[in-house]
């Protein structure tokens, strides 16, 4: 294995100005010649042409119509000798993608074939410079039996089609746009079809087009919709329109992440693409309207603009988050909006962050780049471009996105490239908020405050820290927004401004960017009560003790609903740590505080189903140092329990007042209600399991859509009664046949207190309809389990750990990136306590000694030994 470093960067030595591939799809093989059309970048230099290539046979080798015979063909690639200046050299190579179980490449999935290439997959289909610096204008000719692949697609525009003899037929697709060869694609297959249009604002006509397996075209309608939204979005927000005539959206049962932006032709996952209220719950809408428009707004950020080497991912990834998460934000509620993003960076990145895998935004090296499409790469990316915007103001940077967009336009660019022309658009000076890409770990800020009565004077003192990371041994302190505002104690706001030699934006955003600091209010008539970091307005850990009024206040009066929502889960997290360090009595008044600041919201406001979808096991464990699990797995049963007595009036009442319209329809107001609903008989099931367990089974009867049919099975899904089983089984035999809804009752299984044991979890894995030739059913099991069922991994004679390693080890020699998702809960071993610190270990240095373990799984595996 070997480590690539951002530091060893050098520009390609031969371009590639046109690619012509030939496909030739047989059964059981598939023949592809490539020819290219290559230019040193230096001509009359000598140096010889390498060309990356996996899993190939070269059949044949020409250059310039000629026999080439002076090339070598070695481990990963071809070293072609003796070229001249310009030529055209044309390989021939064989494939098998029926046998290619890593879904990486040129792929079967079920009857039809599709592709992935990102990161470097393409070398896995032909030998070529696989690299994102390398652009190419590409013309793609797929030939295969017409009555099993009636539909043959590529990128860009289909310029010719007809049939061959033999009940063969052909197509030559063409994309006019020069695109690096990981935004290639292909697909062939036997499709229902869904078409809609499109007229840009400045008259372009667009075809869309979204492709399903048989039977599942219907699904395709609310994906249609949404990416119209999106298309509309990105012009009335940043200008940017689409640039060809068709936009081709396929959907693969089998695939390896979300869904993968190809120029004009994106593959998705079918649980990203396909939605109806049967399949599909509420978060899964609103994950097909998110991921539509993430690859849709790849488009500019991402295939337009893209990266000049992997270490960029961030360039394209952190600012397509950023800009999904502002589309979001308009089309959803944006409270609940944020709050799920913070919610998601602290259950995810933050963990990350904390763990051996640490890395910056902008990695310095890596061994197998798939490991690198991390939360850190994306959402914290996402986190970091969020704060460039509050310190340089919406419109300034609105102007540097124009800048950044005229400048780079074609072109392959560095994260450097994109700072420089957000300072150039907005004037501001970023240089030392660059640190923000290269440091890793999460910044803690604490806040100490003092209130003078005497001078009516109120002082903050501020400081920050950034724990070493693995390379990182001394930090620096990077330039932190934090979004400041004082109420009074009736919870009005309270104007007069801040004091600092820190310097504060037009919206009251102070900017520490330094260690230590100290801010202060004066004349003020009583002591205020300040919210800090207000929005999330950086990505960090806040310390600071306030007065459980204070938090309660702020619960009632702050206006950010970001804030408001996690004045309550500070209440929370406090009061769990209060009872982890023994001292039930405080943490109960904590959350007594905040069951009557819930009680006394109008139900019907979004938060409040919010607040009642009380942290998960792991969520609670975030910031610990060292985790004591049994301790732990005490706590945060205290605290859960606590919680639904003291709403144990409001539960029902609301429960039961939460009526949603039918037939099921999805939209915002809809959702909030029945996702409260939801919470209110998750909790009741903890105070009076008879009645939760009587309105889940009607629940279950009675419901028109999956939503709440998954609310029905999660709420008994702890309680171990034979109910329990029955319910479970009743959904099974019904949505047997529904892949993604039987997916979502993996999940549910997978992280139960009582079918998610270990020996559970062995049985599930046994039945028929778990394959390990779909990662969303891999995920849905051994994915949950790890990532979200603390109780059940950490099981204290470590079989949690025995058997997610088994999985891991059967997964890698089939799918090495699915297999290297899978194993990262267990590298978390640093901060877990005890005896099960030696059990992971064990479970880890068992991977690592299998023979030939993928290079995907050994680099998270020794990163954690
Ligand atoms: N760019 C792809 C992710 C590719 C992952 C490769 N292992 C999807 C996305 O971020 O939009
Ligand atoms: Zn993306």
């Amino acid at each position: 294995t070997q480590v690539k470093y951002l530091r060893d960067y050098q520009a390609p030595l031969f371009l590639v100005d046109q690619t012509q591939l030939h496909f030739d799809i047989r059964d059981g093989e598939t023949l592809v010649t490539a020819t290219l059309e290559l230019a040193r970048s230096t001509p009359g230099t000598q140096e010889a042409l390498t060309l990356d290539g996996d899993d190939l046979t070269l059949l044949s080798l020409v250059v310039d119509g000629q026999p080439w015979t002076d090339y070598e063909v070695g481990e990963g690639g071809l070293v072609v000798n003796g070229l001249p200046d310009r030529c055209q050299l044309t390989t021939q190579v064989r494939i098998h993608p029926e046998q290619n179980t890593a879904l990486e490449g040129l792929y079967a999935c079920g009857p039809y074939l599709v592709t992935q290439c990102e990161a470097t997959g393409f070398r896995r289909i032909t030998y070529f410079p696989d690299r994102p610096d390398v652009l190419s204008r590409y013309r793609v000719t797929i030939e295969a039996d017409a009555s099993r692949y009636p539909t043959l697609l590529s990128n860009g525009n289909c310029i010719e089609s007809r049939s061959l003899d033999g009940g063969r037929h052909e197509a030559v697709w063409e994309d006019p746009h020069p695109k690096p060869c990981y935004l290639f694609a292909l697909v062939a297959g036997a499709f229902e079809q869904l078409t809609g249009e499109y007229t840009t604002t400045s008259g372009r006509q667009v075809s869309l087009e979204l492709y399903a397996d048989q039977g599942q075209g219907q699904r395709l309608g609310f994906a249609l919709e949404s990416l119209i939204e999106s298309m509309r979005w990105d012009e009335i927000h940043y200008g940017r329109e689409y640039d060809l005539d068709r936009y081709l959206i396929v959907a693969a049962g089998a695939f390896n992440m979300g869904a993968m932006e190809n120029k004009g032709l994106n593959i998705f996952n079918t649980s990203c693409l396909l939605a109806d209220p049967d399949t599909a719950t509420d978060a899964g809408y609103r994950v097909v309207r998110d991921v539509i428009a993430h690859e849709y707004f790849h488009n500019w950020t991402g295939n337009r603009i893209t990266c000049r080497d992997w270490f960029q991912l961030s360039l394209k990834e952190g600012l397509t988050v950023f800009r999904e998460q502002q589309f979001s934000e308009t089309v959803n509620d944006p409270a609940v909006a944020r709050v799920e993003q913070v919610r998601g960076l602290r259950a995810f990145q933050f963990p990350e962050d904390a763990g051996p895998m640490a890395h910056p935004v902008r990695p310095e090296s890596y061994v197998e780049m798939n490991n690198f499409y991390t939360a850190t790469v994306y959402e914290k990316g996402s986190e970091v471009i969020r704060m460039m915007r509050t310190l340089v103001g919406e419109a300034g940077f609105r102007r540097g996105m124009d800048v950044y967009f005229d400048r780079h336009d074609g072109q392959a660019v560095t994260i450097e490239d994109f700072v420089a022309a957000i300072e150039a658009g907005s004037g501001a000076d970023l240089s030392a908020f660059r640190i923000w890409y290269a440091q890793a770990g999460t910044p803690l800020v604490q806040v100490r405050d003092q209130w003078d009565a005497s001078t009516g004077t109120y002082r903050l003192t501020l400081n920050q820290q950034l724990a070493a990371t693995r390379g990182q041994p001394d930090k620096k302190p990077a330039p932190i927004p934090l979004s400041v505002a004082l109420f009074d104690q009736s919870g009005g706001r309270v104007s007069s401004p801040a004091q600092s030699e820190l310097r504060q934006t037009d919206d009251g955003v102070i900017v520490l960017d330094r260690p230590n600091a100290q801010v202060q209010w004066t004349g003020l008539a009583e002591r205020p009560v300040l919210s800090v970091l207000r929005g999330f307005s950086a990505p960090v850990r806040l310390h600071f003790e306030q007065p459980d009024a204070d938090l309660a206040l702020l619960m009632r009066a702050e206006d950010d609903a970001f804030a408001r929502w996690e004045a309550g889960q500070r209440l929370i997290h406090a009061a769990f740590a209060d009872v982890l360090k023994g001292d039930d009595a405080r943490g109960k008044a904590r959350l007594s505080a905040f069951c009557q600041a819930v009680a006394a919201t109008d139900p019907e406001a979004p938060i409040v189903g919010e607040w009642l979808d009380i942290p998960s096991t792991i969520e609670f464990t975030d910031g610990l140092e060292r985790v004591d699990v049994d301790a732990v797995l005490v706590a945060d049963n205290v605290v859960r329990r606590t919680v639904a007595e003291g709403l144990r009036e409001q539960l029902e009442a609301w429960y039961l007042a939460a009526e949603t319209e039918r037939p099921y329809r999805f939209d915002a107001q809809q959702a909030h209600r029945r996702r409260r609903r939801a919470a209110c008989l998750q909790l009741m099931a903890q105070v009076d399991a008879d009645k939760a367990v009587a309105l889940a089974s009607d629940l279950l009867a009675t419901a028109d859509n999956l939503t709440d049919r998954m609310a029905a099975l999660a709420a008994v899904n702890d309680l171990d009664r034979p109910e329990r089983a029955q319910l479970f089984q009743a959904f099974a035999d019904r949505w047997a046949d529904e892949a993604l809804a039987m997916d979502k009752w993996f999940q549910l299984q997978a992280v139960s207190a009582v079918q998610g044991l270990p020996a559970g979890i062995a049985e599930l894995a046994q039945r028929p309809d778990y394959d390990r030739g779909v990662p969303n059913r891999v995920r849905a099991l051994f994915g949950a389990f790890g990532q979200r069922h603390f109780a059940g991994l950490h099981r204290g004679n470590g079989e949690g750990y025995r058997l997610l390693a088994d999985e891991v080890l059967t997964m890698d020699a089939l799918n090495p990136q699915v297999a290297s998702r899978l194993v990262r809960p267990l590298t978390q071993l640093t901060r877990i306590e005890g005896e099960r610190a030696r059990l992971m270990r064990t479970e880890l240095e068992r991977i690592a000694a299998k023979q030939d373990l993928s290079a995907d799984v050994r680099e998270i595996v020794s990163a954690a030994l």
